[in-house]
């Protein structure tokens, strides 16, 4: 067996391709990364060379000191990663302080793990207190809807969340706790990591305006339907609106049937007329 064949290498590699089919990912748009679990750890360690060196992670996550991820490398093609995973995706571990990390397989012709391993560590660092270590993977996608969406609707939790509900009914149930979205701010560094990472302290999915969505889950399959999930409520909100707007959707009182029916508990700032 070798590296690429291990099934959490496999179920990256499927997401990634899924997500460039979705026409998400775009030139080097958009980025994967998975935090291994330690049976993945027990499979993947002898293909693992401690050789790199240490290097600054720009952001400290205590919390995940000594962990695993399986990365995007940076300007690498979320669509080629299955034609050359080794070239083209990364396991990084982190030091025990999580200050650090170090390239330990992957990357063979040189590289570094996604610009936005800041954002993503940050956000594997609030889900993993968040879920009890539940979630492990964090997903970046230049999703069209949701973008396009973000020229119309100003950057607001509430309105945002009501309009995605609104749009399909699966809604609620597939994103109970709604979602959280950021104004414009310049993208791969420390400030748009913090201010992402907040919006996970609460939500699974965080909106970037002009730019893209932040999803966080347990899988590789319930993260990326959670993504599908936004993208196409966003794309049947442009839709409607392109069709001359809403001239009838849901109401309150369907929202508080299908949290009863599902046995969810919805924020109540989001069931306000
Ligand atoms: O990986 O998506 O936000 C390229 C990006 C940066
Ligand atoms: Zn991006």
């Amino acid at each position: 067996m070798i590296m690429r064949d291990l099934p959490f290498v496999q179920g990256y590699i499927h997401m990634a391709t899924d997500g460039a089919h979705q026409g998400w990912h775009e030139r080097n748009g958009g980025n994967l990364t998975y935090r291994l679990t330690p049976e993945d750890i027990k499979l993947a360690k002898p293909f693992f060379k401690y050789d790199k060196p240490w290097v600054d992670t720009t952001v400290v996550v205590k919390n995940l000191g000594n962990e695993f991820f399986l990365a995007t490398g940076t300007g690498k093609f979320l669509k080629n990663i299955k034609y050359d995973p080794e070239g083209n995706i990364c396991i990084a571990q982190l030091n025990e302080d999580g200050s650090k990390y170090r390239i330990v397989w992957g990357l063979v012709n040189g590289g570094a793990p996604t610009s936005e391993f800041p954002s993503h560590l940050m956000n594997h660092s609030v889900k993993f207190d968040a879920t009890g270590g539940k979630h492990h993977v964090i997903y970046h996608a230049h999703t069209p809807a949701v973008i396009a969406m973000t020229n119309v609707l100003e950057p607001d939790d509430v309105k945002w969340t009501r309009a995605l509900w609104s749009s399909m009914t699966e809604c609620p149930v597939v994103f109970p706790g709604g979602v959280g979205v950021l104004p414009w701010m310049v993208c791969g560094g420390r400030e748009i990591a913090i201010a992402t990472s907040e919006l996970m302290k609460e939500y699974d999915v965080a909106i970037w305006s002009f730019h893209g969505t932040f999803v966080s889950g347990e899988n590789f399959d319930l993260t990326y339907g959670l993504m599908h999930c936004v993208e196409k409520a966003a794309d049947i909100y442009m839709r409607t609106m392109a069709a001359g707007g809403f001239k009838q959707t849901m109401q309150t009182q369907n929202f508080i049937d299908i949290a009863a029916l599902f046995g969810l508990t919805l924020p109540e700032k989001f069931l306000k007329d």
